[in-house]
């Protein structure tokens, strides 16, 4: 699980609007349809914008990261609900949430970043809803998946996210991961909803054989530039990214990378 530093989230309010534009110049969705779509709305026009989302701080474990909590919120306003950080932290922010009447609870300790509908008792995980945000983002950026071989690197929550939406697009599901046990996971929860996953055990092998990547581990470096063609599509929401700096200028209009857009867009949209 990487923990996000100030400076990965400080300028996310302020650079909503060019993000957004990027999006739809590479998926032909914005953010707010991606999300949607994600989280298996048709259209959006379904959303109901009046619920009011808190965002409550939490100073447990290593702690308040300084911006998180106002990034959270500033993307959740940018999808167009209303969205407020609470004054106090922890329970009293949860208390505080409450009384002034949010519907949904955005809230992150060192292990589990969850928003919650109070009302409907919905529950949505980032890493899980990361996964599924990046996977849709792949898929409109690559025009459909069916039939497509997609590898997805690390098999984290996030990784087994990507995975379970990329099989539902009917993709051909590779999955890479530094250590045996947690591939064998995902494969086996994969075949239990009756999907197929090939489990690829060598890193460089897989990386010249796939041109659709979810890169959803944290390490840097490990996508090169001799493993990036005209072809090559990258989701990548692992922080930090893994494609090496030589490579960013080739697969830059081909690349997703975001520390919380996606993510937090899609659990939105689930919880509704
Ligand atoms: O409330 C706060 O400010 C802190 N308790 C937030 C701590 C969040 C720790 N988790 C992470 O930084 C990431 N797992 C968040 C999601 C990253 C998505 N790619």
């Amino acid at each position: 699980m990487t923990r996000l530093k100030h400076e990965d989230v400080v300028e996310i309010p302020t650079t909503l609007e060019d993000y957004d534009q990027q999006l739809i110049r590479k998926t032909g969705c914005s953010l707010k349809e991606l999300a949607a779509r994600a989280a298996g709305f048709h259209s959006n026009i379904e959303v109901n914008h009046q619920a009011k989302v808190a965002v409550v701080p939490m100073s447990c474990g290593q702690g308040i990261i300084e911006g998180f909590a106002e990034s959270v919120a500033g993307i959740i306003s940018y999808l167009g609900f209303k969205a407020f950080t609470t004054k106090s932290w922890d329970a009293g922010g949860i208390a505080e949430a409450i009384q002034e009447g949010a519907e949904v609870l955005f809230m992150a300790d060192d292990e589990r970043f969850v928003a919650v509908n109070v009302r409907t008792a919905k529950v949505s995980d980032n890493g899980e809803a990361t996964g599924r945000g990046y996977a849709a983002g792949l898929e409109r950026m690559s025009n459909g998946l069916e039939g497509k071989k997609v590898l997805v690197l690390g098999a984290g929550p996030v990784g087994v996210g990507a995975a379970i939406a990329l099989a539902r697009f009917r993709a051909e599901v590779g999955v890479y991961d530094i250590e045996k046990e947690p591939r064998e996971r995902l494969q086996a929860t994969l075949r239990k909803l009756g999907y197929r996953v090939t489990i690829e055990t060598d890193l460089n092998v897989a990386l010249n054989h796939y041109q659709n990547i979810v890169d959803a581990c944290p390490a840097e470096n490990i996508i090169l530039l001799e493993h990036i063609t005209d072809n090559t599509r990258i989701a990548a929401p692992g922080i930090p990214l893994g494609v090496e700096a030589a490579g960013l200028e080739k697969v830059s209009t081909r690349l997703l990378h975001d520390p919380l857009h996606i993510g937090v867009a899609t659990m939105m949209f689930d919880v509704l």
